[in-house]
């Protein structure tokens, strides 16, 4: 039975990853950070998942935890997921977000390279990287150049250079994905997609009367948190540990997301969606679509959900998290 090891394990795709590697017959272990509300940190999993896993306390910032649980368990595969991973909030605490992202990144690379390197490892890199770098023909790819615009988006481009450099100086098998933008039912609800569909379902069953937004003319390569957790198995096990994009290919404007979900729910956009300034980022990240050809071509990947498929599963999970409480 191969063990899989999983920062992040509670996050959105650290659920699905959880999920989809205990369907292939994998033994699954995990770090959670100490919260005051202990449920929390394991919100995302039903107590039939719960009762199979092994979570424990540790922390990207305690070196002693991760040296501590990789030497014990002895992981076939490291999938380090963990981060502060909101841009916007990236502004608020940047310190954090450069610990956690950047220096815990090289943390669990060096707690792997002593306690376990014959394991596999995988980092969560980010399109948000990119910055505003596109190339001519309006893609991001492997070759694009960085250029971050937040703290966030600096954090990561650390993490993916460190990981790049332990592989090749350490001979260490470890490599990158490079994930856009993916969502799902499990998203947190101050990413844009989850507090559109969230909110536009409380409007239809009269719980808000208003959704308030930021930059709506940014665009986004959306894709499905299930679909991507696929192709990070996929990446760590490809022979020759390397770097790959994970997109749909496509992208949409807020605007358009927005009035997807609206129209959907037969909703009228100009009622109810204003614009704040509280929400517009200090510098913003306009245009994502990412070419995941590499994948596609080279191991195989290919996402099952659609922009239109992926909103539809938000909008049927929210309406009965909302419906549910519009009867209590
Ligand atoms: O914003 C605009 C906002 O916060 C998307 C993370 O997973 O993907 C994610 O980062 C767009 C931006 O995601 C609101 O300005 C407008 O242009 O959902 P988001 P993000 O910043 O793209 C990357 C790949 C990651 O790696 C990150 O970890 O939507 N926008 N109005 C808004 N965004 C938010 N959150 N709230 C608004 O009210």
């Amino acid at each position: 039975m191969k063990k899989a090891f999983i920062t992040g394990i509670n996050g959105q795709d650290g659920s699905y990853l959880t999920e989809y590697l205990l369907s292939l017959g994998y033994e699954i272990y995990g770090i959670v950070r100490r919260n005051s509300v202990s449920e929390n940190q394991q919100s995302r999993f039903n107590n039939e998942v719960r009762s199979k896993i092994h979570i424990s306390y540790g922390d990207l910032l305690d070196q002693s935890s991760l040296e501590k649980i990789l030497y014990e368990v002895q992981p076939d595969e490291i999938y380090n997921l963990a981060a502060q991973s909101h841009v916007r909030v990236s502004y608020d605490i940047p310190q954090f977000t450069v610990q956690t992202n950047a220096l815990g990144v090289l943390n669990i690379l060096e707690a792997y390279k002593k306690g376990c390197p014959k394991a596999k490892f995988y980092q969560a890199s980010s399109s948000e990287m990119f910055g505003n770098s596109v190339d001519a023909d309006g893609f991001q790819r492997e070759t694009t150049p960085f250029s971050p615009v937040s703290p966030y988006g600096c954090s990561k481009v650390f993490g993916f250079n460190i990981v790049k450099n332990y592989r090749n100086a350490f001979k260490l098998h470890a490599c990158n994905g490079i994930l856009f933008n993916h969502e799902s039912p499990r998203r947190g609800s101050n990413f844009v997609t989850t507090k559109v569909v969230k909110t536009a379902v409380e409007i239809k069953y009269n719980i808000s009367d208003k959704l308030i937004l930021g930059n709506m003319d940014s665009y986004r390569d959306w894709g499905h948190s299930k679909d991507y957790v696929r192709a990070m198995h996929k990446i760590i096990n490809h022979n020759e540990p390397d770097d790959f994009i994970v997109s749909t290919m496509e992208t949409h404007s807020v605007r358009e997301m927005v009035n997807y979900v609206f129209n959907k729910l037969k909703l009228d956009v100009d009622k109810y969606v204003t614009q704040d300034a509280k929400f517009i980022r200090p510098e913003e990240l306009k245009y994502l679509k990412g070419d995941s050809t590499k994948i596609r071509t080279t191991l195989g990947w290919k996402p099952e959900y659609s922009f239109e498929s992926l909103l539809d599963d938000m909008i049927e999970h929210w309406k009965k998290i909302i419906a549910n409480k519009s009867i209590i």
